[in-house]
């Protein structure tokens, strides 16, 4: 991914009519994000934020707001950070957001170590500083060490006249590959010290370019996979890059390679090609696609496999392209292969490809590889007419693969962007959303649930209401997500979306965990898991409450098709819409 600046227009602008004595620190800090290409800062205020306030203010008394990133208010800070994050994944553009000291702090870490996860650049800023009695109580030994899992850099900025410099450099952090979240401090005093207006250019701080794989790991790797009886590609978030998806198509149509998305959370090859192998999410079974391959390509994952479960034959040769392949944020990894090399996908798929077809076989090899492809096409069309069966309508209850067949064929030729952010349905919503566009369905790639509702705010205001926002969440999900905060700010901000919560009134996910773990224990036998929520909380009237324009609960599947066209409609029209949508429920 290239995470750029593009709107650097405003780098190194002279300030206009700044009035004495009121450019600050603060001003030069909002200044910098905006030079450096930031549209929005996300905001959770407090006490440490007063210079920022007033810098905010001064620019509006002095008519040059639009010198500045725009603020936008996020009762709670998971929402901030949230939209960040999503909006930075649809655009590329790192955005920044403002919490509140340690308290802030702490609200945001576990969606940070989305961001992180998920390689996506945010800028975040919090203050520290003791002039207000609260403060000596929001005082802590390492502020810093809060979030210091999730970040890829943390600093405090100590002066005025080095903060530009300190905000490019971190957002060069950011930005970089593997991309990330970077944190930034500050006490009140310095944030409130009187400067003379300077600028720095950001081109000078660029995003590291992309990496190319060493040439002769190019070859080898090619080499191995035209020769290989039964090749394999497997990836995760390639599709992070959605111009990376075309260059591994043609790669694997040159040779007839067969591609498994494994825990996918980005659009990484399309649905309907006939060399889409399936998704691998959460499963209790050996994928055969995995168990007949003998020479595997690993590209952008984390968890392509899980070998206690589902592991490929001893004897493939697996080689493993990556952003990120040595992945030192998980502590206990190990995936063996032959290679490993560090490099963007996009140009290691299009460096293989050349070599293949720069050094093609013989009339066998060709003969070999179209074998391959026919069958290949035999099972792609099985796969998809056993999923077609999956998905027909039952009278009596809606099925999740019914509700995902209806999702896909609601934003048929819509251009929707799809959020997801299910747990036992991810499979299911995936299989019936069938996804073909590049960059059309994103998940946060991280395990912290609750970036959904805040999530929708960044994308709406991302797309700017160009294409419709359409969030797929479980109940539980959506209950993390804040949901009173983001549909409150989704109103104020004009960026609409529509949820369709998978409601299976509770957490099938821990259950699932513990049946897998004690298929015959006691809370098996007893069916006695402590995650239903009974009694039963109406989703759509929390998002009402705070400003949705639509909420609604279906329980009969003839309903389902006029509902949700109805709540796209509200969308389209400008206002948030929330439908529920009973799935059989989690009991116990
Ligand atoms: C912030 C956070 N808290 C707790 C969990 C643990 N957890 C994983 S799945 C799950 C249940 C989610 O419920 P829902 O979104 O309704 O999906 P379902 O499991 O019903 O498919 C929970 C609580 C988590 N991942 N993140
Ligand atoms: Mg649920």
């Amino acid at each position: 991914m290239n995470f750029g600046a593009p709107h650097l227009a405003r780098c190194g602008a002279p300030v206009k009519n700044v009035g004495v004595g009121n450019y600050t620190t603060s001003t030069a800090f909002l200044e910098a994000l905006a030079e450096a290409g930031v549209t929005y800062v996300f905001a959770n205020l407090g006490s440490d934020h007063p210079g920022l306030i007033e810098a905010f203010a001064q620019a509006k008394a002095d008519g040059w707001t639009d010198a500045l990133p725009k603020l936008v208010v996020c009762p709670h800070e998971v929402v901030a950070i949230s939209a960040a994050h999503a909006y930075a994944m649809i655009t590329g553009e790192a955005q920044a957001v403002l919490v509140h000291v340690d308290s802030g702090t702490a609200n945001i870490t576990g969606a940070v170590g989305n961001a992180f996860r998920g390689r996506v650049p945010v800028l975040i800023f919090a203050g520290t500083g003791r002039t207000e009695f609260i403060q000596w109580i929001q005082d802590v030994r390492d502020q810093r060490g809060i979030i210091r899992n999730y970040v890829k850099y943390d600093q405090e900025i100590r002066s005025g006249r080095n903060v530009k410099q300190l905000v490019h450099r971190a957002l060069q952090v950011a930005r970089s590959e593997p991309a990330g979240p970077v944190y930034l401090t500050a006490v009140r005093e310095v944030m409130e010290e009187g400067l003379e207006p300077y600028s720095v250019d950001p081109a000078g701080f660029g995003a590291v370019a992309p990496a190319a794989l060493a040439p002769e790991v190019a070859v080898e790797i090619g080499t191995a996979l035209a020769a290989a009886e039964h090749p394999l590609i497997v990836t995760s978030y390639l599709g992070r890059d959605p111009s990376a998806v075309p260059s591994l198509v043609a790669l694997a149509e040159l040779l007839a390679i067969p591609v498994v998305e494994a825990m996918a959370y980005h659009v990484n090859f399309p649905f309907d090609h006939p060399l889409h192998a399936g998704f691998q999410f959460h499963s209790v079974a050996q994928n055969p696609v995995l168990a007949e391959a003998d020479v595997i390509l690993v590209l952008d994952s984390d968890v392509p496999w899980i070998p206690a479960i589902n592991k490929p034959s001893p004897g493939a040769a697996i080689y493993y392209v990556d952003v990120d392949p040595v992945k030192p944020q998980i502590t206990t990894w190990y995936t063996p292969a032959r290679r490993f090399a560090a490099a963007s996908t996009k140009l290691a798929v299009e460096q293989i490809a050349e070599f293949v077809r720069e050094n093609a076989g013989g009339q066998a090899d060709r003969d070999r590889v179209d074998r391959r492809r026919a069958a290949l096409a035999e099972r792609h069309a099985r796969a998809v007419a056993a999923l077609e069966e999956a998905e027909q309508p039952r009278e009596d209850v809606i099925t999740a693969e019914y509700l995902s067949a209806c999702v896909r064929r609601l934003i048929e030729g819509t251009g929707a962007l799809v959020l997801t952010e299910l747990v036992t349905s991810s499979k299911v919503a995936t299989e019936g959303l069938r996804p073909n566009e590049p960059g059309s369905v994103i998940h946060h790639g991280g395990g912290y649930l609750g970036w959904s509702s805040g999530a929708a705010l960044g994308a709406a205001l991302a797309t700017g209401r160009t294409r419709p926002v359409v969030s797929l969440v479980g109940d539980g999900s959506f209950l993390f997500s804040a949901p009173a905060s983001a549909f409150w700010a989704q109103r104020r901000y004009d960026a609409p979306s529509l949820t369709i919560i998978y409601d299976n009134r509770g957490w099938a996910g821990p259950k699932f965990s513990t049946m897998h773990v004690h298929p015959s224990g006691a809370a098996a036998t007893a069916d006695d898991f402590n995650v239903s929520f009974d009694p039963e909380v109406d989703l759509p009237a929390v998002a009402m409450a705070a400003g949705a324009g639509l909420g609604a609960t279906v329980t009969l599947p003839a309903d389902l098709p006029g509902t949700l066209k109805e709540a796209l409609a509200v969308v389209q029209d400008g206002r948030s819409a929330v439908v529920s949508v009973h799935i059989p429920p989690v009991r116990a």
